[in-house]
């Protein structure tokens, strides 16, 4: 700065490091080995307990996968959807969707083996991000490096779970919407949706589709009328507790089986069907269901990386929280 010479190029040059600075604590923050110096058995400490937790009950796989992507849909992957309610703040938990949200006691215990080794230096946004790589590559899905050093948020908002978190029957252009203000475009949208390739969903997101779509006794033109008539065996009106594997047969394996189904009119949520509303998310699901998911694996590592960026808190932003469901 000593060589600033007019005061208005000197503020020019500050805001241009500001922005730089701002810009780095940003997304761009994030490193592989971030904890290397000072947490060096983290991520094994995590792949452990994981592997411990995975080999014992695979079905968890798929909720530890999910709620990374609550974490990161909802403000951005900074442990939020992890923060209980408190007296005077209904959280993100609070919300209808985390009915289904499991697994909240898996990321709490590992964090708790994770504080032991370093207190206080690993953030439980980037062990629930190590947590979903760690599950699904133990349930043959792929591999991939998460960049880390995120921080933890303070604020969980119940109400912004319906604003930024899809729901099942959103349509094409709200799913669209909703990934961009992530930073995902449509590929990352049809790649991401093949996480539906594990676990269940509860009747009741889906039996508009079996049984009322339009409130005249009728069902959704776009599923298979043939998969109609097992799924209503499954589902009877109003049912909120029964759980439907979403790629039946193999819901406890990460493979492609799901664009298979989606290609079929056999995807569960409107939101699956709507893949085949749009020229680019069709022309993947097909791709991956007539070859065999050939670039699929590779696809979902990257996609996952771009998901794990969204709106992160890093540098001195946030905290790094004791205990994932409170705030220090
Ligand atoms: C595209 C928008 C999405 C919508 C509308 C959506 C919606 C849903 C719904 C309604 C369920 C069922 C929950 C239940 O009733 O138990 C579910 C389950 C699941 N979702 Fe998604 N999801 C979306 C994207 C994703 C993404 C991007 C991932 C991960 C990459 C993902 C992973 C999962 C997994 C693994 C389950 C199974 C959870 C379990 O077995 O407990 N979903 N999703
Ligand atoms: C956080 O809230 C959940 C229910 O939402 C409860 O099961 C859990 O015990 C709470 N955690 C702690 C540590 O109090
Ligand atoms: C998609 O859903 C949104 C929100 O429910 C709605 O406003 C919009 O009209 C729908 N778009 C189409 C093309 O159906
Ligand atoms: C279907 O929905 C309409 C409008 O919500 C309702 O009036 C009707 O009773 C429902 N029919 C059945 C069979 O549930
Ligand atoms: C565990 C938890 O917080 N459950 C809440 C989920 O949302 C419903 C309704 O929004 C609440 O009643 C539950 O307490």
């Amino acid at each position: 700065m000593a060589t600033c010479q007019k005061l208005l190029s000197c503020l020019f040059l500050q805001l241009i490091v500001i922005l730089m600075v701002s810009n780095l604590s940003n997304a761009q923050g994030l490193k592989l080995g971030y904890y290397h110096k000072t947490c060096p058995n983290a991520e094994s400490i995590i792949q452990k307990a994981t592997y411990r937790v995975i080999s014992r009950a695979p079905t968890l796989a798929a909720p530890l996968l999910r709620l990374h992507f609550h974490d990161c849909f909802v403000r951005g992957c900074d442990g939020s959807v992890l923060l209980n309610s408190t007296k005077n703040n209904l959280a993100e938990k609070a919300a209808v969707p985390n009915l289904s949200l499991r697994g909240f006691n898996v990321i709490d215990s590992i964090k708790a083996e994770v504080e032991e080794a370093c207190p206080g230096v690993v953030s439980c946004a980037d062990v629930v991000a190590l947590v979903a790589r760690d599950s699904v590559s133990m349930i043959h899905g792929p591999y991939w490096e998460v960049p880390l050093g995120r921080r933890d948020g303070r604020v969980s908002i119940m109400n912004q779970v319906f604003a930024e978190l899809p729901a099942p029957l959103a349509n094409i252009t709200t799913l669209r919407q909703m990934f961009a203000a992530k930073g995902l475009n449509m590929k990352d949208l049809a790649v991401l949706s093949g996480g539906h390739t594990i676990g269940t969903s509860h009747c009741n997101g889906f039996t508009n589709r079996l049984y009322n779509f339009t409130g005249r006794g009728d069902t959704d033109p776009t599923l298979d009328p043939n998969y109609i008539v097992k799924l209503r065996q499954k589902c009877k009106p109003g049912d909120t507790k029964t759980l439907v594997e979403m790629d039946p047969g193999s819901f406890k394996t990460f493979d492609e089986a799901y664009f298979t189904l989606v290609a079929k009119r056999r995807g569960l949520f409107q939101s699956d069907a709507a893949l085949l509303d749009d020229p680019e998310t069709k022309a993947y699901v097909f791709l991956q269901a007539t070859t065999h998911g050939s670039t699929f694996a590779k696809d979902f590592a990257e996609s996952m990386v771009k998901m794990g960026r969204a709106r992160v808190l890093t540098g001195n932003q946030g905290e790094i929280r004791k205990h994932c469901a409170f705030v220090n």
